[in-house]
Formats: structure tokens, sequence, C-alpha cells
């Protein structure tokens, strides 16, 4: 059975800790079989503790206790209460010195949890709860302690050693060994810890901070890797400037470490000092990384980076507040990446991703708030929701009080907070106090789940326009009612020819509201809505495919632009699925406007011309049929790419001599170049393949040389076979690169894929041991929706088998695969009751982790 029995923490439970770690003096040797853990905690009484009397609680997870001692002396059985979770001393003094000696098995440690086994040597992952697993402790981050550790391992198989802090002592031991011993000035929540004994190579530089501190810069990498380290090199030098710059953060230490390995659950860890990544969000270069892994290199390394503020100096008091540090960071690292090339593209982006992954969780079974009320697991809650919803709130804020006094409170929060583990209340309560804006209502963008649908419509008004805005948010688990949300709408009209006729920001805090335009007469202007994504909700505004079109050419917000282009293709292809007759034109001709419009950024073009994905029309529909949207998008695709293709041509050539280099205008036009293959290859042409394969051959750059594979992998041509099998020879022994090789083929329309996804699964370079490789093949599956959701029910026999595999060696990954079969509602009854036997089976399975068992109970829950 499950162990043990899953427990809902609630937050309106929250109480200090009775006990607080104030220093803590770890000893770690690392042995051949195992490692021994000495711990030392000077613990005390918690002032602003009410209890009486408490018991000293522990918290711990797969230890070995060897010894316990108080004040020096050994404790007998008697005196302590050891469960597989707590080790509990009924009775201790107000302050006291507590050693524990225990031991733990890294080698075998497959959560990849605490201290484990990576190819390289070991590291550690504690946020949130993986201390536990290295030694007893008051686990929970409102518990801020000063760290001194201790380790030891032998020389040569890990000559790296590190931990948080300043470097205080080193030296050798008998039998080939090393020690390191490391100071953290800084007190901090354990979740913050990270060690390190590893063979590694390390790439060096240095800064100098604003007030003239010179800090030492290292990025570590596996052996053999060196020459992939220098962007993310730069990326940590440019987000150490740019905090400086726009937020007045700097950095705190003399040293400031990155290491990457290959097995890691999570994108990356923020440890104080020696973050610790997965090496997938480190390593690039020109042969191996494609633009968007550039991209992703340098906002997760800024992302790291900036929670040395929000998140490490001002941590969380408890998890419910763990978008506090994450929505602030996502935040945080956007507006950085916006600030490297277009901002444009990357707001695009954003939303996309935000559609992509946090909608679905918003309007299904797992909808929560940014700060969720409950949990079973709460690495469950790593989500789009806490995240990217976060940064969203975020976001609003800043839109409604403008940049200066958004700035004045996260200076005021700063101030006020450093050192101390807070809430998203007091991240409020400083914007407020600092910008005098009353955020009474805002708050319940905390508290309410759901994506708010707005609704727009225009009438004209005597000698003006009245713009009539409406807000509803949907029921979602446990909350069937709502109240209305403050949001930032962004409007503007336009008459025509493309003039701006008059432009607002209006804060929609009612259920509705009229928004008057005085002296705006055009015979019928045109509405522009929730122009930059100004607020993170569904839009509704009846917009007929002609005005749609005009925006698409005329808005002078590009993201408003962008927008009307993808309304007008969700129209076109919502009504085809239908069965309705899809008119084509109206996106043909809005196409084509946007390709040959010569003040256009190719990389803006790229983006506007792509149709929605099949997953996001999906989402627009009450019931999602995934083989006629399908075809209905590949119908459009075809035509799209028939209808213009001297224009596509032109594209693709214009940009292929491009010699490799990294800027935004190089991106841009790759990207452009690759769109246009697409589309070339979707119109059916002769020389499509070999067009393809061409540039596959060619290229000298990951992002041409996947773009290609990515499109000959949804052909049956002998190019096919001919690039997937290059691609594998050239890359096997690199695997991040491999990880392409296995999704790209998963992501295949061909009907076959699932059969291909089977296979790959027993190919001998897969594993479900490392969380991107397995990724790579489960993760691609269940996006590509025709192949996942096939009639037979395959595609979720598959899922759930793989889920239920890897949850017996990592159930926080395993937990992760769950969500897309939670969304059973939105499929036809036989697709359904599939998905929820399997659901069903996974829920009934002995020995399934908290983990799984949270994930899959609420999605099926009616
Ligand atoms: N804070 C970490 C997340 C760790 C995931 C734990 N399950 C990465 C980040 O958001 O920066
Ligand atoms: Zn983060």
């Amino acid at each position: 059975m499950r162990e043990p029995t899953p427990v809902t923490i609630h937050l309106k439970d929250y109480t200090p800790p009775p006990y607080l770690v104030d220093r803590v003096e770890l000893d770690v040797d690392i042995r051949a079989e195992d490692a021994l853990v000495t711990a030392k905690l000077a613990i005390r009484r918690n002032p602003a503790s009410k209890e009486k009397d408490p018991a000293l609680v522990l918290d711990g997870d797969e230890l070995e206790l060897i010894s316990v001692s108080l004040d020096g002396s050994l404790m007998r059985g008697a005196e302590f209460e050891l469960g597989s979770h707590q080790l509990v001393i009924p009775s201790v003094p107000a302050a006291f010195t507590l050693e524990t000696v225990t031991r733990v098995l890294p080698h075998s440690n497959t959560k990849l949890e605490g201290l484990y086994a990576a190819k390289s040597g070991f590291v550690t992952q504690c946020e949130a709860e993986g201390f536990r697993r290295i030694t007893w402790y008051v686990d929970r981050p409102d518990n801020l302690a000063r760290f001194v550790t201790t380790l030891h391992g032998d020389k040569e198989k890990y000559p790296v050693l590190l931990s948080n802090g300043n470097l205080v002592g080193a030296g050798d031991e008998p039998g080939g060994r090393h020690w390191a011993k490391f100071d953290d000035p800084y007190p901090k929540p354990s979740y913050l810890f990270a060690l390190v004994a590893a063979r590694l190579e390390a790439l060096e530089d240095s800064i100098t901070t604003r007030s003239g501190k010179c800090a030492k810069l290292f990025v570590y990498v596996e052996p053999g890797r060196l020459d992939q380290a220098a962007w993310s090199m730069d990326c940590l030098k440019r987000a150490i400037a740019w905090d400086e710059r726009r937020f007045g953060l700097e950095l705190d230490l003399e040293r400031y470490v990155i290491v990457a390995v290959g097995d890691f659950n999570s994108g990356a860890m923020e440890n104080k000092g020696l973050n610790i990544f997965n090496s997938r969000y480190i390593l690039a270069d020109q042969d191996t990384a494609t633009d968007a892994d550039y991209d992703a290199v340098a906002g997760v390394v800024a992302h790291e980076y900036f929670h040395k503020w929000s998140g490490n100096r001002v941590t969380c008091r408890d998890w419910f507040q763990l978008s506090l540090k994450e929505g602030f960071t996502v935040f945080r690292d956007q507006q950085f990446s916006a600030d490297q090339g277009s901002r444009a593209v990357k707001r695009i982006e954003d939303v996309r991703m935000l559609r992509a992954a946090q909608f679905p969780e918003d309007q299904g079974p797992l909808a929560h708030p940014i700060r969720p009320e409950s949990y079973i697991e709460i690495s469950n809650f790593y989500t789009a929701t806490v995240y990217n919803k976060g940064a969203e709130v975020i976001r609003m804020l800043h839109t409604m009080l403008g940049p200066d006094r958004f700035r004045a409170g996260s200076d005021l929060y700063f101030e006020r907070h450093d050192g101390e583990a807070a809430t998203c209340e007091d991240f409020v309560k400083a914007m407020e106090d600092a910008s005098g804006v009353d955020l009474a209502r805002f708050r319940l963008w905390y508290a309410q789940a759901g994506t708010p649908k707005l609704g727009a419509t225009i009438q004209p008004n005597g000698d003006g326009t009245t713009v009539r805005l409406t807000q509803s948010v949907p029921p979602t688990p446990g909350q069937p009612d709502k109240r209305p949300m403050p949001m930032p709408v962004s409007l503007a009209l336009f008459g025509d020819g493309g003039a701006k006729l008059a432009e607002r920001l209006v804060i929609l805090d009612e259920t509705e509201a009229e928004v008057v335009f005085e002296g705006v007469r055009a015979d019928k202007p045109v509405l522009s809505i929730n122009r930059g994504f100004s607020a993170p909700v569904i839009v509704d505004s009846d917009r007929s495919a002609a005005e749609l079109a005009f925006l698409s050419a005329h808005d002078d917000d590009p993201f408003a632009r962008y927008e009307a282009m993808q309304q007008l293709m969700l129209d076109t292809l919502v009504a085809a699925v239908k069965g309705a007759g899809a008119d084509h034109r109206p996106v043909i001709e809005a196409v084509r406007r946007t390709l040959t419009n010569p003040e256009l950024d190719p990389a803006f073009i790229a983006e506007a011309v792509l149709l929605p994905s099949e997953a996001f029309v999906g989402d627009n529909m009450e019931m999602v049929d995934p083989d006629a949207i399908h075809d209905a998008r590949e119908r459009l695709r075809a035509e799209l790419g028939a209808q213009l293709e001297p224009l596509w041509r032109d594209a693709h050539v214009a940009h292929a001599a491009n010699r490799f280099e990294y800027s935004p205008a190089a991106k841009g036009a790759r990207r452009l170049k690759n769109v246009a293959l697409g589309y070339i290859a979707a119109a059916g042409a002769a020389d499509g393949a070999a067009l393809a394969f061409r540039q596959f051959d060619g290229a000298d750059n990951m992002t041409d040389r996947q773009g290609a594979l990515g499109v000959l992998v949804n052909t049956d041509t002998p190019e096919r076979s001919q690039a997937l099998d290059a691609f594998y020879d050239r890359y096997r022994h690199n695997g991040l690169v491999l990880d392409k090789w296995f999704s790209t083929q998963v992501l295949s329309h061909r009907p076959d894929t699932l059969d291909v996804a089977e296979a790959l699964t027993r190919h001998p370079d897969f594993t479900l041991s490392n969380p991107n490789r397995l990724r790579s093949v489960v993760g691609a599956l269940s996006v590509n929706q025709r192949i996942f959701h096939w009639p037979s029910g395959a595609g979720y026999r598959f899922l759930a088998d793989m889920i239920l595999e890897v949850d017996k060696l990592n159930p926080q990954t395993a937990a992760k695969l769950v969500p897309p079969l939670g969304r059973w509602r939105r499929f036809d009854d036989e697709r359904a009751a599939r998905m929820k036997a399997e659901l069903t089976r996974i829920v009934g399975t002995p020995g399934l982790s908290k983990d799984v068992f949270e994930q899959a109970s609420k999605s099926l829950a009616a």
C-alpha cells in the first residue's frame, strides 16, 4: 500500500514552527556504497509559536537513523519516537544542540530528490521537501538557518566538491580521499541547500558589480562539454547587469556557481550561490542547440539568477506562497528576455505558452488559484498556473501601476522583507503602500482559479462610440461562485484606412462596464481589445472575418495584430470542424498581406503566419474532435501552402544563404525560412522532401537541421529515414540532441506515430530514469493531440503504462505526465470512458505514490 496515507495540507491551518534551527553543521561523507550524514543543529523555541510545551518533530524520508544526541549525550531509544517520516523528541529544553548521524543511499536514489547520483557524480535537489531525504530537519521554508557544510569523498572520482557559501578549508584524507568546508553567511531555508561531489570541468569568469565588488562566476559541466558553456556564462553576465539596471538588485556573493547535470527532474534550481541545472538549460552551441534552445538557456539562467532576490533574500513563508517567488521571477525573466531581442515576439511566445499549458489547467479538474488552498503533494503545484499565470498577475500590477510605481513597490517589498520568509499578501501590501493604489479587490487574482471571459461589443452612441465590456469567471473545483476581478483592458478603435481613432487603458473591476469614446465617430470603427494581452483572459468579441483581417493588417500593437490573425484562423478552423464549410480566402489574403509587408520584421511574420496548434483549436471547442481538427487544419495548411507557394519559396531562399549568427535578425530569418519550408511541404510540392533534405544536409546550425527534420518526419519518403539515420549517427553520443531525435519522431502527424513511440521506448537509448529522455517520448506524445487521442484508446493506455512504470522510480516526474488524461470531459463518450478507465486503473494500483495518487484521483473527480 501507499505510504504514508495521503493527507491534505491546508493553507488555513498554517502555524509558525514551534522550533527554529539557528545553525546547522553538516558533515557529509560520500562513501562507496552510501553516504553518512552528521547534522549538528542549534535549535531553540520559536517565540512566535503559541503551542504549549510542544514536542520537537523533525522530518525525514528514506533515512536510516544511526544515533541521536541531545546536548552531547546519546539518547536511548525510549527517549524519542522514530517513524518512517518523523523523528519525534517529546521533551526538549528551550535551547539545545541536537546531533544526528544518518545513513542515506544516494546511489539508488531514483527519485532525484535529496542527494542522488547523476552521471558525473553526486548532486542534491531539495526544493520543495528534499532536504529531509538528506537528514532529519525542520524542513519548511520559514525556518532559516546558517549552514556550515563539510564534504568528504574520493578525490579521483569526485575531484570537485561544492556547497553553498564560501570555501573555508580543504585538504586531503587517507585512502585517496579529500574534504572541503563551506560557510554560507546568509541564513537560508533548507530547500536552498545544495552540495556537489563530482567530476566536472569549469568555465570561469568574473564581473564587477555596480558597487565595485568583483564576483567570480563559474559554470561547471560534464567533462568534454566545456565548449558548450560559453553562452550560459554570457547570459549570466547579462542577467547580472540587467537586474542592477531594471530592479536595482545587486549580486550579493563573491562566488556564483552553476552546475549542469544530465539527470534532473525540473529545469534548474536556485540554491543559494550554487545553482544546479538540467544541462538542457546550460549547454548550447551552434551545432547542437536550436534558436529556441538558446533562448530557453537565457531565460532559465536569468530566472535562477533573479531568484537570488525574489526567492532567496526574500523567501516564502510556506509552499502555498510559491507564486510569490515563482510568478514574480517568471515576470522578471520574461522582461529580461524581452529586452534581449524582439519584445513583440517574446510576448507572443509567452502568451502561446500560457494558452498551451495554463489555460487547459485552469479549465480542467486540476484548476487551482495561483495561491492554492490545499495540496497533498506540493511537487504537483509547480504548475503553469503558479508560474505563468502568476507572472501574468504581476504583469497586470505593472500595467496598472505603471513602471515607476511598480518599481517603488518592488523596492519597498525587498527592503521590508529582506532576510524573511514572506507571503503573497506582503507583496501586494508593499505594492499598495508604495503606489497608493487600492488593491483590495485585485487580491482575488490570488484566490480565484479559472480563466475569466471578457466580452466586448461596440455600439454607436450619439457622436461617439460605446464599448460595452463584461466579465465572468467560470466555476472551478471547490469554487462554484466567483466574484469579478479587476483587470487592465487595453482598448483601441480603428477607422478607415487603419487610422487609430482612440486608445485607452480601462480597469474593468465589475461584471460589466461601458466605456464611452466621446467624439469618436467612424462609420463603423473596428475594436482592438486586450492589446498586448493586457489581462490573462479569453476574449469573446464577435468580430467578423473582415474586421479581424483589417486588424491583422493595420493594428499598431504587434500582439493585437498577431492576435487578430490567430482569431481569424481559429474562427475559420472551428467553422470547418463544425462542418459549416470554411471560406479560406480571408486567411489566405491576410497571410499574403503579412508576408509581403516590407515593414514587418521576419521574426514577427513567422509567428503571425503560423496556424494555431491542433490543441489550441480543441481548447476553443466545447467538444474536441481531434480527427476533424487535424483534417481541417491540414486542409487549410495545404491551401495556404499551395496558393502562396511562390511567396513561401521566396521566403525560403531569401534567408537560405544566411551564415549562422545568433542575433535577433538572424534568428528571425531562420524562423521564417523554416515556417516557409513547412508550407512548401504542406502544399504537396513535388520537390518538398528533396528541399527539406537539402536544408537538413547543408545546415550549419541545429535550428535549420531540426526544422528540416521536423518537416521530413511527416512524410513517407526515403529522405525521411535517411535524415533520421544521419541525425542519429551524428549525435548518438550527445544525450540532449538525441532527445530531439526521439521527440521529433513522436511529434509526427503520420498515422503510425503511436507504434513509432512504442518502438522508441524499446530503443537501446531509451531509459525511464532520465526525465529528459522520458519526456522526449512520453511528454511529446501527449501534446500530439490526434495521435494521443487515437480512437482505439492506445495512446491513453501507453501513457498510463508509462506513468505506472515511472512512478516506481520517480513519482514527481510520473505525476507530471497525468494531466492530459484528466481532460476527458472535453471528449466524446467513447474517448472519455477510455481515459477514465486508465485513470481508474492508475488510482487502483497498489503502492502508488501520493504524487500520482493526487493527480489521478483529482482528474477522475466528476
Ligand atoms: N525553484 C525551482 C523548482 C524546483 C522544482 C521542485 N519540484 C526552479 C525554479 O522555479 O526556479
Ligand atoms: Zn523559479
